[in-house]
């Protein structure tokens, strides 16, 4: 058992104020910060691209797995959105580039009873958002930020960015999708955290009686 989610929330956060004209983009108990902090568990994983693939599976018509290239060759979309880290650090206008799900799942013949989606992700990540949030316009699996390939520390060659959730739902290094028909839980939603986890209603914890430290995020590596 993963005991982040008690560290966390055992320490009452001061947090420094949002600037008034912010205030509307930042959800409660968040602050917001100009560099990128990195998070995750375990190694950052190295692939030969010639061997890497996206495999989409589970309730779906024909299981089907696309080479790097194939995704490439699928239409590119551009969003900004703001990203918000359940340890208390919210990013504006972070731009990224990629394949919207609602492109993709279409390609591969979702059944009309796969109501969850696991998302798959190296080394040993996982995490479930529900189909219909994935199906958002603004909702991509991105291979560039800010107009370059994404770096090996925040999940090239592909990452998923879920905007509207918590960002450990933004798994890196995604490497499958799977339908499915009921929800099970992934990494962090079995270690204390919210099965869905909205920013804006603070759905941080399984339990949410807690509160977070401001400073987790500060002790992380950066670039
Ligand atoms: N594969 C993988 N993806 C992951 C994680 C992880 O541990 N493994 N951590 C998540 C968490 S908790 C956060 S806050 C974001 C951090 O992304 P960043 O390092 O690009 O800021 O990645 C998410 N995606
Ligand atoms: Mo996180």
């Amino acid at each position: 058992m993963n005991d982040k989610a008690d560290r966390l929330r055992r320490l009452k956060p001061k947090l420094p104020d949002v600037p008034a004209e912010l205030r509307h983009r930042v959800p409660p108990g968040q602050t917001v910060t100009e560099r990128f902090p990195i998070l995750h568990e375990g190694t950052v994983p190295a692939y030969e691209l010639n061997n890497w693939s996206l495999r989409l599976f589970g309730e779906v018509e024909k299981e089907r797995s696309f080479s790097f290239q194939e995704l490439l060759e699928l239409p590119q979309v551009k969003i900004v959105c703001d990203i918000h880290c359940v340890t208390r650090w919210s990013k504006l206008d972070t731009e990224w580039e990629g394949v919207r799900l609602v492109d993709l799942l279409p390609l591969i013949g979702v059944k009309p009873e796969a109501k969850h989606v696991m998302i798959h992700a190296d080394p040993n990540y996982e995490t479930n958002v529900p189909l219909e949030d994935l199906m958002r316009d603004n909702v991509i699996l991105a291979h560039r930020y800010n107009g370059e390939p994404l770096t090996d520390k925040h999940g090239w060659p592909l990452r998923l960015i879920v905007p509207h959730l918590y960002f450990w739902k933004s798994a890196k290094w995604v490497r499958g999708i799977e339908l499915m028909l009921e929800n099970r839980n992934g990494y962090w939603e079995r270690n204390g955290f919210h099965h869905y986890a909205d920013p804006f209603k603070e759905q941080r914890f399984s339990d949410d009686d807690y509160e977070m430290p401001i400073d987790e995020w500060l002790y992380v590596d950066y670039d």
